[in-house]
Formats: C-alpha cells, sequence, structure tokens
C-alpha cells in the first residue's frame, strides 16, 4: 500500500518533554525487546532500514516517529495523516534499573496520555507470547475501547504450524472477549508473511471512512 510506502523519519524523543504536539493518528509499536517491532515497521514500509532494526536488544531508548503522507489532489504537495510510532521495547532482564526508570516515565507516560493515540500493535515473540509485560499492556487498555489494539504474534516462522493455530484460535477467543477494539493475527517479519492483513488493520484504523483511497 503507497500510504505505508511513504514513510519517513519525523522526530526521536527521550523524554516526555521532547514529544512532538499531538495531532494526527498515531500508531504505536510497543513489545518485548528484540519481539521485532522494528523489523515490523520495516516490512511494512517496505524500508529496510526505516526502524534500524537492532541486533542489540534494549538499545533504542527513544520512542522514534515515522510519518505517513499523502499527495494533496491536483497539486504537487504532500500533506501528512497519520505517525508510526516505534517505542522502545520493555521487560529485558539485562536492563539497568535506571533505563526501567526511563522506560517507563517516558512510554508509560506516552501511552497514558497521548490523546492522538489511535491504536497500539503490541509485538510478541510467538515462541512466548502473552509474557507479564504484554498483559499490563493489554489490561492497561483493555477498557480504552476508542485505542485500538493488534496483538501481532511475530516470529510464527519459529513454531510449527499446529501450534500456530493453536496460538491464533487461543489469542482470537481472548481478543473477542475483551471486545470489538481487539484484534489479532500472525506475523513474520523475517518471511514477510501477514503483511497485507497488517496493512488492512492500520489503515482502518487511520482511515475507517476509506477517505484516503
Ligand atoms: N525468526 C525471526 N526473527 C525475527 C523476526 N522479526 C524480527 N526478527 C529478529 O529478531 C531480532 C530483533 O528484531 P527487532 O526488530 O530489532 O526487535 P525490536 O527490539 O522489537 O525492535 C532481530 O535479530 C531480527 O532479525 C521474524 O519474524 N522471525
Ligand atoms: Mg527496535
Amino acid at each position: 500500500m503507497a500510504l505505508f510506502d511513504s514513510a519517513r523519519f519525523s522526530t526521536s524523543a527521550a523524554n516526555i518533554r521532547q514529544l512532538p504536539g499531538a495531532g494526527l493518528p498515531e500508531i504505536a509499536f510497543a513489545g518485548r525487546s528484540n519481539a521485532g517491532k522494528s523489523t515490523t515497521i520495516n516490512v511494512l514500509t517496505r524500508q529496510g532500514r526505516l526502524a534500524f532494526a537492532s541486533k542489540t536488544p534494549g538499545r533504542t531508548q527513544l520512542i522514534n516517529f515515522f510519518n505517513l503522507s499523502r499527495r494533496i489532489p491536483d497539486t504537487k504537495e504532500r500533506e501528512d495523516v497519520a505517525f508510526l510510532v516505534d517505542l522502545p521495547g520493555y521487560g529485558y532482564a539485562k536492563t539497568a534499573p535506571e533505563i526501567r526508570e526511563t522506560w517507563s516515565a517516558l512510554v508509560g507516560g506516552y501511552l497514558a496520555t497521548r490523546p492522538s493515540l489511535t491504536g497500539v500493535v503490541i509485538v510478541m515473540d510467538a515462541r512466548r507470547p502473552f509474557m507479564p509485560a504484554d498483559e499490563w499492556l493489554i489490561d492497561f487498555f483493555s477498557t480504552k475501547t476508542h485505542v485500538r489494539q493488534l496483538w501481532l504474534i511475530n516470529k510464527c516462522d519459529q513454531i510449527k504450524n499446529q501450534e500456530k493455530s493453536k496460538v491464533l484460535q487461543l489469542a482470537k477467543k481472548r481478543a473477542q472477549e475483551i471486545g470489538d477494539h481487539v484484534s489479532v493475527q500472525l506475523f513474520s517479519g523475517l518471511k514477510k508473511q501477514g503483511v497485507e492483513q497488517l496493512q488492512e488493520t492500520l489503515l482502518s484504523w487511520i482511515d475507517p471512512e476509506g477517505r484516503l483511497s
């Protein structure tokens, strides 16, 4: 989808005061360090190095904003329509206490107070989905029905087909119990599986009335 190809790095924030002014819809990518958030953004936008997929877990302690834009009809100008937001990962055992504190002030502060937050993609490793920190996030948003959730079960190339359908079925049942604002899908950033489904879901969040296409 052209909208996602338009993604460009916009800005970074190391603390809550550096966050850009809220306005256009924002889709945040949350999850444990190393779950594949950055890879997912790269695959979604078809840009190999947009959100640098670091091999060193827990290293990126910045919130990175990427703008999505479209051409204004009948002009050569472009306008921003939404942002993808790559959040620093949580719950990595080696993380030093001071980094943890910075993390909760920054990510916790962003997630709890951002008025333009349209949806959260919770990226999980299919081999160990729904870890305590994921559950915390799911819980936090469960009654906030204006914020959509997508549980992205990533690295599904690492599990057998039988396991895949089991994980998906269980997760779907839970999502339904929470409400219509929660959806779930299997994904592999490595094998680029589930990319179209991801794009469709995110587009429906940004543009529920189909005005952009
Ligand atoms: N097997 C497999 N590895 C993946 C997949 N997605 C990401 N990875 C790897 O997992 C590691 C962490 O990915 P990254 O995107 O940096 O995770 P982040 O910390 O959540 O941003 C990297 O070595 C990626 O190559 C996937 O779908 N399958
Ligand atoms: Mg990352």
